[in-house]
């Protein structure tokens, strides 16, 4: 697996890397789903599949998510890690609009307020709703990284976190996150 951490100005907690976010070791991995909660194709199909059956069942008790908004569950067969974080990004239909910027800007804020209530201290990212959702990779890239970055500075001191990963899939994305990285955290 590569792993490529970047110096930042943030205490050095934030890593890009390449690869399935099921195999990564981290204590939370967040998962880009839909509603329902009920499983999908994606990033959702690949960690119900690895975490297996008991993960749809407490998904079911759940019942649900909104957009925007972020549910914990155990991790059940995935045994590197300790919960799973479900977010729901927008389904983008034709152009972004502010509301879908302020929705997806939520699943990340939602998903580590989520961890930082559960006293988790790494987290990992896929880039949420860039697959089936359609968000432009670039834009997206942004509102994750600012987010991340944002959150950073207003809670660092008050959570345990170490280390928070976007974990990437695609060659495109990869490139981006690359680009992006070093503009919103440029090293001190
Ligand atoms: N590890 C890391 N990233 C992955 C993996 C993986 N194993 N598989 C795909 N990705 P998507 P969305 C990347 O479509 O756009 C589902 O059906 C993928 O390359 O999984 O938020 C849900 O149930 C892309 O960069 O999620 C919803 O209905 C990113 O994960 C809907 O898709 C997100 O792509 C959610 O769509």
């Amino acid at each position: 697996m590569y792993f490529s951490p970047y110096l930042m100005s943030l205490r050095n907690k934030i890593f890009i890397c390449r690869s399935d976010i099921t195999k990564i070791a981290v204590d939370a991995i967040v998962n880009a789903a839909n509603s329902s909660l009920l499983g999908g194709g994606g990033v959702d199909g690949a960690i119900h599949r690895a975490a297996g059956r008991k993960l749809l069942e407490e998904c079911k008790e759940i019942g649900g998510c909104n957009t925007g908004d972020a549910k914990i569950t155990h991790s059940y067969n995935i045994s590197q890690i300790k919960a799973i974080i479900h977010t729901v990004g927008p389904n983008i239909h034709s152009k972004v609009t502010e509301r879908d910027e302020k929705l997806l800007t939520n699943c990340y804020w939602n998903s580590l307020q989520l961890a930082k209530k559960n006293k988790l201290s790494s987290i990992a990212f896929p880039c949420i709703s860039t697959g089936i959702y359609s968000y432009p990779n670039d834009s997206a890239a942004n509102v994750a990284m600012r987010t991340v970055k944002r959150w950073l500075e207003t809670n660092d001191n008050a959570s345990k976190m170490r280390a928070i990963v976007f974990v990437i899939f695609t060659e495109v994305d990869y490139k981006i996150y690359r680009k992006t990285l070093p503009k919103v955290f440029p090293s001190s």
